[in-house]
């Protein structure tokens, strides 16, 4: 059976403190989740913001819908809960005035749009206006302390919510980092991101909550040993005469994945001479 994380006891391992309800811009009680797969509504497009756009529902996990552009790939889908300010029964762009849009994107040639829209709208299972809900007030300012705990999207991953913590704060902004990941997943957002929860919000609202990372488990599909070889002939058997000096390198590239650990550090050994070229800091 599944066993929900435990954030009591992590809390107390870690010793560490919940950011309160206040800081965030969430439901106390997460909104009831009313959609079906399938149907259809009105988004912002998340890549061209001022179009609305015709969505069709992918999948619903607790409060959050996955959502899809009519018209656009699969490979852009977004999820958004189901009290965002961003998604709306169809007929609302229309009545405030706007017509919709075709995403960004288009698989077809723009002038194809206005029948494609018609054709699209014909017969489609649209979503209720009632199982809207309307968004939540945020606080006014922003309340987060570094090093309180939270619950947040993983952007790279956005199905997942995960254990998380402040890192940082600068003005309207919290460093979301992940616990147990390195920094390959932080990211920076405001305080009212739809994207952060308060601790036991998933437990509460249905929705998978991902334990952190165990940077030392085997067997896992996040120990990824990265090596590089070098030629042989930079590695002499006796590296400890007067004119060599040893350095000690992490060996991380800028393009690593950083949520794994880094692999063992190497020893090189370089002639004093030796500038080593523009990725060793030769004052070591
Ligand atoms: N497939 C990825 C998933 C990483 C998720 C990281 N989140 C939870 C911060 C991996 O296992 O590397």
């Amino acid at each position: 059976t599944y066993q929900a994380f435990n954030w009591d006891e992590y809390l107390k391992q870690t010793n560490s403190s919940p950011a309160p309800l206040d800081c965030f811009k969430q439901a106390v009680n997460p909104p009831q989740n009313d959609f079906k797969v399938g149907m259809k509504l009105e988004a912002l497009d998340p890549r061209n913001v001022t179009s609305t756009c015709i969505a069709t529902v992918i999948s619903v996990l607790g409060p959050r819908l996955r959502l899809r552009l009519d018209g656009s790939d699969n490979k852009n889908d977004f999820w958004r809960l189901v009290d965002s300010s961003e998604i709306h029964p169809i007929g609302h762009c229309e009545k405030s005035g706007g017509m919709l849009q075709p995403p960004l994107g288009f698989r077809m040639n723009a002038s194809s749009w206005p029948m494609f829209l018609l054709k699209t709208l014909n017969g489609a299972e649209m979503a209720p206006s009632k199982i809207f809900q309307s968004e939540p007030s945020g606080p006014r300012t922003n309340l987060f302390q570094v090093g309180q705990k939270l619950e947040a999207v993983d952007k790279k991953n956005p199905q997942l919510i995960c254990c998380a913590t402040v890192g940082a704060i600068k003005q309207d902004q919290i460093h979301v980092t992940f616990d147990g990941w390195r920094g390959a997943f932080d990211y920076w957002c405001r305080y009212d991101s739809r994207d952060i929860f308060p601790v036991g919000w998933s437990a509460k609202s249905g929705h998978p909550l991902q334990p952190p990372g165990q940077k030392n488990s085997t067997g896992s599909n996040r120990f990824k040993i990265r090596t590089f070889s070098l030629p042989s002939t930079t590695t002499p058997a006796s590296a400890t005469t007067n004119n060599t000096v040893s350095t000690t390198i992490d060996v991380q590239s800028p393009e690593a994945d950083t949520s794994a650990p880094p692999p063992p550090p190497i020893v090189v050994h370089l002639r004093k001479s030796c500038m080593g070229g523009p990725l060793i800091d030769s004052s070591l």
